[in-house]
């Protein structure tokens, strides 16, 4: 059966990537899996309807016969569990690989997202300039203790797995920021999971939305 994800009709990012459909297309892409998308509206996003599905009423989610599930995380996890590719054959391996999709999403992700919102949501305020520098200081320990951790490996943990997938996808809102540019090995990770041809078909798929409504 062909899944199905929701995704923004209209993404406020403009098609850069950033929404959080774009990693649960780009697992899909990397199993070589085909799924259907259903787009909302913000306000349909937070109908009866579509809490059923995510009680944050939020995107992304997943449907595939009688499975429903929310969390960008979740999903990426369940898929793949089923399918080859995103996770190594070894017990061990497996155990570290989610251990890095945990990092990206409790670790990484969340100074990451103080910074944004900030960024869109409080330039106005009198406390901004000097919340800023603290903020960007948060996202640059976590930078530094990954790079270290990274040294000169392509990937997190051996192959490519969806730790790297998820710890990609995050560091994707650095960009612009300058932060990821302090450490090179950083920004040559991102640039090779940006490089690998599911992400650019996910990457195409997502912006061809926006692309559509921007015409329509
Ligand atoms: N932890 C959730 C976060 C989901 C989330 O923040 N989704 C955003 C889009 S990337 C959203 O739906 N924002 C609209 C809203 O919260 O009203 C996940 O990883 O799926």
């Amino acid at each position: 059966m062909t899944p199905t994800i929701t995704a923004f009709e209209r993404s406020p990012d403009r098609g850069r990537g950033l929404a959080r459909d774009m990693r649960v297309r780009w697992a899909l892409e990397e199993v070589g899996r085909a799924y259907d998308v259903r787009l909302l509206s913000f306000g349909a996003m937070k109908e009866p309807e579509h809490r059923a599905l995510h009680p944050f009423g939020q995107i992304p989610t997943y449907q595939e016969g009688d499975l429903a599930l929310f969390e960008s995380g979740a999903i990426v996890l369940h898929i793949a569990e089923r399918h080859s590719g995103l996770l190594p054959g070894d017990a061990n391996g497996r155990a570290r690989a989610i251990a890095w999709m945990f990092a990206a999403l409790n670790s990484v992700e969340p100074p990451i997202v103080d910074r944004t919102m900030a960024v869109l949501l409080e330039r106005d305020k009198p406390w901004h300039e000097q919340r800023l520098p603290m903020l960007e200081d948060r996202i640059r320990v976590r930078l530094g203790e990954l790079s270290g951790r990274l040294g000169d490996a392509d990937w997190l943990d051996g192959g490519f797995s969806a730790g790297d997938l998820l710890m990609v996808s995050v560091l994707l809102r650095l960009k612009g920021s300058g932060l990821l540019d302090e450490h090179p090995n950083l920004s040559a990770y991102v640039a090779r999971g940006e490089a690998r041809p599911a992400y650019k078909r996910a990457f195409d798929a997502q912006l061809a939305v926006f692309t559509a409504a921007s015409a329509g």
